[in-house]
């Protein structure tokens, strides 16, 4: 049983979808994430152990080895898509309320920026590490992060910005969002963005890659 565990892990870790895919090499024409993720439930291990010992498990070392430079950017898309196959099936257990998921994430690049390729890294890895994600996807203003939290008060707040004139709009939004929810906690990342920064506009955290981003979660959040 944990033998199907450990699989799963590495086929996300490897980014191995299916016994279709031909994708990594190597693992062409074995079982992957969909079908394992399916044996391993039909075989009655519990759903949560499926999530955390195998789904999240496999995120868990590719946002590691991301973090190491030992990746990049395609794998970890790889690895998400994966990690999708196999979510699909622990979907109904969310939905009877069997599997839990740590905590609600919201995630939005700030107002005036398109960039969200490292934005939806954040949200996959997060994902990946058993948060509920709320995207608000690129160019998100002010009222939306607080609309957004209106809605799920016990969310965690990440920005994003990748341009160095887009920083002022995410220290708007910071100081937006600590004046009306003092409470929420807020991460910030992004290129330009540094530990010195989010100290400044009173930001509770910086991070500089998604698996940063994920640690931070756990710490406040579990
Ligand atoms: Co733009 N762009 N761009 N661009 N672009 C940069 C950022 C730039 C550095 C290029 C350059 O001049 N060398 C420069 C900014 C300069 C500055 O501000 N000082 C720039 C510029 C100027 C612009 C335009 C103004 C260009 C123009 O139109 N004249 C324009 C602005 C549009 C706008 O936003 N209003 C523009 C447009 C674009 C494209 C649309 C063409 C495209 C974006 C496509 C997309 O995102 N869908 C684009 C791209 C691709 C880039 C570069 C080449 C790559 C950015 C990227 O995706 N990196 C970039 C140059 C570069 O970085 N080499 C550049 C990969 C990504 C994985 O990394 O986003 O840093 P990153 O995310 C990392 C970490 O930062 C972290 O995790 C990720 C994974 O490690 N992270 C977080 C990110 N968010 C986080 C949040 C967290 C935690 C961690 O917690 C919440």
């Amino acid at each position: 049983m944990n033998n199907l565990l450990e699989l799963i892990a590495v086929c996300v870790e490897r980014g191995k979808v299916n016994a279709k895919s031909p994708y990594p090499p190597d693992l062409k024409g074995q079982d992957g994430v969909d079908e394992l993720t399916k044996a391993a439930l039909a075989a009655g291990i519990d759903a949560q152990n499926v999530l955390e010992q195998g789904l999240i498990a496999g995120m868990n070392a590719i946002g590691a080895r991301f973090r190491r430079d030992e990746v990049f950017v395609p794998d970890v898309l790889m690895s998400a898509k994966a990690m999708k196959t196999g979510m699909a099936h622990i979907r109904p257990y969310f939905q009877s309320g069997e599997v839990k998921r740590k905590g609600v994430f919201i995630i939005g690049t700030v107002a005036g920026d398109m960039h969200d390729i490292g934005k939806n890294l954040v949200a996959m890895v997060a994902e990946g590490g058993g948060y509920e994600v709320v995207d608000l996807g690129i160019d998100v203003a002010t009222e939306e992060f607080l609309d957004a939290v209106a809605q799920r008060p016990d969310a965690v707040v990440g920005m994003s910005a990748l341009l160095t004139t887009t920083m002022i709009n995410m220290a708007a939004s910071v100081r937006a969002m600590k004046e009306k929810y003092p409470h929420t906690r807020i991460m910030v990342g992004g290129a330009p963005v540094t530990e010195h920064f989010a100290q400044e506009i009173g930001a509770d955290s910086y991070s500089a890659d998604p698996q940063g981003a994920v640690d931070y979660l756990n710490a406040v959040v579990a």
